[in-house]
């Protein structure tokens, strides 16, 4: 009762002094960078509580009066009714009113207002009514996109049956997969009323559709006016939520987002456009549309996954640049894949349309080295200027593979980086924009990871605008058979990302959920999803039949008629533009396209050079060579050395508490330092608080770095008197240095790499590292390894200097955790495994700038500290892939003297043996050739069996590109020994099949190279511990066993 009393009293009208306050105190919202106001929406209250004929003894018969206008605005007179609807209008006080007619004996109106004096309205029911209205509206704002109109085609194959598929369902769908025969595959939902008798469910009635409801403050629909008769709020929800958008947010958990997504809805007349927009619009579809026509008609025969079906992608992506440029953007970094890509090129990237055309030609030569790609995996960099905003804009499409969405990440860690160079801490400068297809979008879980990047401190780019070609179809494959999902965008409801789903055959509808994506995403900088739903004209390229696989569908299609053709013929009825001026325009674009097609045959030579989507224009020089062939001693001054020590083994902040064991671990460097030596952690300390001393941003990511898997690193410390309080040493270390990034990442191989290699490839100046848990992980991120990291500067002449980091060694932990699968990245190097390579001065540089990445295994702090800052020295950018130890952290031969670190010193690609048996080469029986940790094992065995002179030990660090020189040098110093290749991995596993055809064409096939090693297996390890050491002394007895191989050869 007391709520019903309250409910009442919210549909009084307000005091006049109750008024004078709310509107002194406008809604506020909070939004993040500031207070945005909305305008009061209830202002009726207003004038009727200040009307100058009112005062206290007539108010409750106005009140009186208005419960029964509320219920019927016919059942007060004609003045009453017009009063309340101005004062609902937010007429001034005085305004509201209008004289009645004058009593002439046609007292019809009085008489009806006489019967309701003194009548008491139905309060309950009027409760129950507005209560009523209210859940109808918001029956809209949740399900109005359930049945808006936005398939092109009509026939939508949207499943928003939650039931489970069923047989027959399966079967139904295989019969009818676009719901073509089964009406009910997209039910309206109960509560939209789309016809009058299911106004029932809400306990209203035909009847009620005259009556006139308050709305509530959750609805924008009433504009200017606070109450609407129910047909009007039907009719003005229906307006705003099922025609051609379809609106997804009401999932969204904050209120003031949901409130200014309805105002961008809802609003009446807010979907207008000026003559000008709709002309650039018109010429914008007419681009778009005449480009492909274009090319259609000179390569008929070439795939190049057009755009038809789909046109308006090219506007809506235009208005998407042009508002995000209007506020404040300069740079947009985009990626998509193949469906019009070519027409995102030359229409929105602007790429000369005659590089666009000469790739075309199959005779034409390239003019760079590797392999190149296919036209539409190529990218592209431009920056001009914005001719809406007047402002420079530079725009990179990302290169990428055909592995449809893995270039998502990427795109995020490239925008992510030049944000950070440029200072952007909220991403008001930089963005990105990502396109995806109806089906990859649903299917591809990268998709979901890369989402769970969106909000994550380290890795937020501040809200990426995702646009979907949702042309209702993959390759052959229909939706109902491609995900279980109703729409394809459902992912992005994880991270409350609003989905604005509209007909792309409407192009204005379109433009306008692009300008208030672009405006979502500048006032929230959270994700937000764009969702063409379109056709596909032709097959999935356009050498394809789809009549196979989708013969109603595509009947369908061939009766639809073209979106450029619906458009022109409605802005020429609407007059904004003749016939005549609509022709010359479409002339216009078909001219520019001949012209360049004319210049493209010019072209005789291919390169791939232009279509760099990242460059790095001082690091090459003009002709895009290194700028020299040298790189520098890696070593660093014994003050340096020390002062890094200090800081890796101190808290440089005031009052912070730390854990008491790491008190012992910073102890414990400290002695180390005073005894200049470092372990593992200390050695990368040195190489990285050196590069950042040197000006090296340094960013090292993956799960779990920030205190290292292993405890080892700590380059983050905790308070541990306050939440939240950290500090890291590593940014201590001098004024001017470098920032040091070190961010635990989500549990996300795949993507938390990807992005890593699109920040890396942001600037040749700073060293990226991405850090597996254990080094087998990096095997859910094999599309990035594979497709990216081998091979991404022989397809796109890119390079890339990223550092991969995986933990490896058999440790006796079981078959995970163990291999980080070393033959895998050994078996795509690109170095010639039977050809010597020609000896020069500086062939240990040519060899890396030849390679398609680098392959360390180091066995000591020193190397891998020298590996890292030779990654930044070396005039030239590689992928560098570390297999890290585990046991070695903490092995206590495993350091490095500060002298193996000191100017002067270098990263060693080969360490040769060093003792007695080098000393004395002639007595020596055996090379045993090895890399990694088992060093440590072959060294211990070899003193306890008193062999130290017999058998030498070489330590491959740098595995590729195989250091040729030095493996011939070291097998010619002994030249009374056999060689073995000893590894801890098993046979078929590890190096040996990378390294056995080098040595042998090392040593010009003079000798075997035998094998000492763990047998050929499936699984990269044993499980039991047991086992795991007999195979290990196996191992060590045929290593020392000089006889092992006698006879065998
Ligand atoms: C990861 C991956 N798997 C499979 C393919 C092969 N493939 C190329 S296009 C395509 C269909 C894509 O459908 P959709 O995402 O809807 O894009 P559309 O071609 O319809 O524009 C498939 C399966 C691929 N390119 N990438
Ligand atoms: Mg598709």
């Amino acid at each position: 009762m007391h709520r019903l009393r309250t409910t009442v009293a919210r549909l009084r009208p307000l005091t006049a002094a109750q008024t004078a306050q709310s509107l002194s105190q406008p809604r506020t919202l909070g939004v993040e960078g500031g207070l945005r106001t909305f305008q009061p929406v209830r202002r009726q209250n207003t004038s009727v509580a200040a009307e100058p004929f009112l005062n206290g003894t007539s108010s409750n018969y106005v009140e009186e009066m208005y419960y029964a206008w509320l219920e019927n605005p016919r059942n007060v007179h004609k003045s009453w009714d017009i009063f309340f609807r101005n004062a609902n209008a937010g007429a001034p006080p005085g305004a509201a009113y209008q004289t009645p007619p004058p009593l002439n004996g046609t007292t019809q109106g009085l008489t009806s207002v006489q019967a309701l004096v003194g009548a008491q309205p139905n309060v309950e029911k009027l409760v129950e009514d507005h209560l009523a209205v209210q859940s109808l509206i918001r029956a809209y704002q949740v399900r109005g996109h359930h049945i808006a109109k936005l398939d092109p085609l009509d026939i939508s194959c949207v499943d928003f049956d939650d039931a489970p598929c069923t047989v027959r369902g399966h079967h139904m769908a295989q019969l009818d997969p676009l719901g073509i025969m089964a009406a009910d595959v997209k039910p309206t939902p109960s509560d939209i009323t789309t016809s009058h008798d299911k106004l029932g469910l809400y306990g209203l009635a035909e009847s009620d559709l005259d009556k006139v409801f308050r709305l509530p403050t959750t609805t924008f629909i009433g504009g200017n006016e606070s109450a609407l008769p129910l047909r009007e709020i039907i009719r003005r929800l229906e307006s705003a939520y099922c025609q051609h958008i379809g609106v997804e947010f009401m999932f969204i958990n904050d209120v003031e987002q949901c409130q200014w997504i309805r105002q961008k809805f809802e609003t009446p007349g807010v979907m207008q456009f000026s003559l000008e927009e709709k002309r650039t619009l018109l010429a914008r579809m007419i681009r778009s549309t005449r480009f492909e026509e274009f090319l259609q008609r000179k390569w008929s025969s070439e795939k190049r996954f057009g755009l038809e079906g789909c046109e308006s992608l090219i506007p809506a992506l235009k208005t998407i640049i042009d508002k995000s440029s209007q506020s404040g953007v300069e740079s947009v970094i985009m990626g998509m894949p193949h469906r019009g890509r070519l027409n995102v090129l030359a229409n929105v990237i602007r790429k000369d349309l005659d590089q666009i055309f000469c790739q075309f030609d199959s005779k034409l030569e390239a003019a760079d080295e590797g392999s190149g790609d296919v036209k539409y995996h190529l990218g592209m960099y431009h920056k001009r200027m914005n001719r809406v905003s007047k402002r420079d804009i530079s725009m990179s499409l990302m290169a990428n593979p055909s592995h449809l969405e893995a270039v998502d990440p990427v795109v995020q860690g490239k925008t992510k980086a030049e944000q950070f160079y440029c200072g952007d801490t909220e991403g008001k400068r930089v963005m990105s924009i990502l396109l995806h297809g109806d089906a990859a979008f649903a299917g591809q879980g990268i998709v979901y990871e890369t989402f769970h990047l969106s909000d994550l401190p380290s890795y937020t780019t501040h809200g990426t605008i995702h646009v979907v070609v949702n042309n209702q179809i993959g390759f052959t494959t229909d939706p109902r058979m491609a995900r279980s999902s109703p729409y394809p965008t459902d992912v992005a409801r994880v991270v409350n990302a609003p989905i604005f789903h509209v007909n792309a055959d409407d192009p204005e509808a379109v433009m306008y959920v692009c300008n208030v994506a672009a405006e979502w995403r500048n006032t929230f900088h959270k994700d937000v999803v764009v969702d063409l739903v379109c056709y596909r004209r032709n097959g999935h390229n356009e050498m394809d039949e789809p009549m196979f696989t989708q013969p109603l569908m595509y009947k369908q299609i061939k009766k639809q008629k073209g979106v450029l053709q619906k458009f022109a013929e409605k802005v020429i009825a609407e007059g904004v533009i003749t016939m005549q001026d609509y022709e010359e325009e479409v002339a216009r674009y078909d001219k520019i396209c001949e012209e360049a097609y004319t210049r493209s045959k010019d072209e005789k030579i291919l390169h791939i050079k232009h279509w760099l989507d990242s460059p790095w224009p001082d690091f090459f020089t003009l002709e895009g060579q290194p700028k020299s062939m040298n790189c520098p001693s890696t070593g660093i001054s014994e003050e340096e050395l020390s002062h890094i020590g200090k800081i890796a083994s101190s808290v440089p902040v005031e009052d912070f508490t730390i854990h008491g064991g790491l008190s012992r671990i910073l102890k414990g460097r400290a002695n180390m330092v005073s005894q200049r030596v470092c372990d593992w952690a200390l050695g990368e300390y040195m190489a990285f608080g050196s590069l950042l001393k040197e000006g090296i941003h340094i960013r090292l990511s993956g799960q779990d770095v920030e205190r290292g898997t292993f405890s080892h690193r700590h380059h983050v410390l905790h308070d541990q008197n306050v939440d939240k309080r950290i500090c890291i040493p590593m940014n201590h270390i001098s004024p001017n240095q470098a920032p040091y990034t070190v961010c635990n990442s989500s549990l996300s191989e795949y993507g938390v790499l990807g992005f890593e290699l699109g920040f890396a490839m942001a600037s040749p100046n700073a060293l990226v590292v991405w850090e597996a848990q254990f080094g087998d992980f990096h095997n859910t991120a094999q599309c990035i390894i594979d497709q990216f990291i081998s091979s991404g500067q022989a397809k796109w002449v890119r390079q890339n200097g990223i550092v991969l980091l995986l933990p490896h060694g058999m440790e006796g932990m079981g078959p995970e955790h163990s291999s980080a699968r070393p033959e895998r990245f050994l078996q795509m190097c690109n170095d010639d495994p039977d050809v010597f390579p020609k000896l020069s001065e500086d062939f240990a540089m040519r060899q890396l700038y030849d390679c398609n990445w680098i392959v360390v295994n180091c066995s000591t702090p020193a190397n891998y500290y020298h590996v890292l800052r030779r990654q930044i020295l070396q005039p030239f950018r590689k992928p560098l892939i570390v297999f890290t130890p585990k046991s070695l952290l903490r092995h206590p031969e495993a350091k490095s003297s500060f002298d193996d670190m000191l100017p002067g010193t270098h990263f060693k690609r080969i360490i040769p043996d060093d003792g007695p048996a080098a000393a004395n080469p002639e007595k020596v029986k055996r090379i045993l050739l090895c890399s990694g940790k088992i060093y440590y094992e072959l060294t211990r065995e070899r003193n306890n069996r008193g062999m130290d002179d017999t058998v030498a030990v070489v330590r491959v660090e740098q595995l590729s590109p195989f250091p040729f020189d030095l493996v011939k040098a070291e097998t010619e110093r002994y030249p009374n020994a056999d060689l073995v290749w000893c590894q801890e991995e098993h046979k078929n596993q590890g190096y040996y099949d990378y390294v056995k055809p080098r040595i042998r064409t090392t040593i010009n096939h003079s000798q075997p190279v035998w094998y000492a090693g763990r047998e050929p297996a499936a699984a990269p390890a044993t499980g039991n511990k047991q086992t795991h050491l007999t195979e290990l002394q196996r191992l060590l007895d045929t290593a020392f066993d000089l006889e092992a191989f006698s006879g065998k050869a």
